[in-house]
């Protein structure tokens, strides 16, 4: 039920956080950061020490052909899912879901999201609703926007919310909003205890979420 939000640039210091914390996450949420810093590799890295499923947060956000391309070799050092925009619309977003699992956004955590990407969230859950993506993301920031995309959303499709802690989000309010899984970045790895801090959360929601 705990996504980790692996936003650091160093190799040897994402690996070392992964270890620490696997055994209270169900997955590794890798973003630009990580692969600038460390390569694409990475992924398979952290999936072979961890035994967990990779999330590429890439938000793919390109025409069909350039997502396509840039999807597939992500695929192919093992990402199990991949994060895709959805206001590009159905073809781009199809041309990812053709090759692998993917992960739509139809509305995002921070304050600018209320500017263009949110208002438009009607629209990408039906899309959504559609396309039948593994999962979607919702505002970890927003319990009551949680809410009202689980009111809207298939069942069959999981709610990942990002903005629990550092964003200033709550991890069971969230949950208990409709979350399937919350994504935690700097309350785990920027805490001094990465390991402590992951079991903190994870007795917080435990009991309430079958992610
Ligand atoms: O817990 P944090 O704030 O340190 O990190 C949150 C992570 O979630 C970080 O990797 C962000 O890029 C990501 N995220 C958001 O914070 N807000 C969003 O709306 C969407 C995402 C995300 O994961 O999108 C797929």
């Amino acid at each position: 039920m705990i996504i980790l939000a692996l936003d650091v640039y160093e190799r040897d210091r994402a690996l070392k956080i992964a270890e620490d914390v696997k055994d209270y996450i169900s997955m590794v949420k890798v973003n630009w950061p990580l692969i600038i810093g460390s390569g694409l590799d990475i992924i398979r890295e952290l999936k072979e020490r961890t035994g967990l499923k990779i999330i590429a947060d890439l938000k793919l956000a390109d025409i069909p052909n350039t997502n396509r391309l840039i999807a597939k070799k992500v695929y192919e050092v093992g990402a199990d899912y991949i994060i895709v925009h959805s206001f590009v619309g159905k073809d781009s977003v199809l041309a990812v879901k053709e090759i692998g699992e993917i992960i739509m956004v139809v509305e995002m955590s921070h304050p600018g999201a209320l500017e263009f990407i949110n208002p438009l969230t009607d629209k990408f859950i039906e899309m959504a609703n559609e396309i039948k993506p593994f999962g979607v993301i919702a505002p970890g920031t927003r319990p009551e926007r949680i809410k009202y995309i689980r009111e809207r959303l298939n069942g069959e499709i999981k709610i990942l919310t990002p903005g629990i802690g550092a964003q200033g989000g709550k991890a069971l309010e969230a949950i208990k909003a409709g979350a399937d899984y919350i994504i935690v970045g700097r309350a785990i790895y920027s805490s001094e205890n990465p390991r402590e801090a992951a079991r903190r959360i994870y007795e917080e929601v435990k009991g309430w979420s079958s992610g």
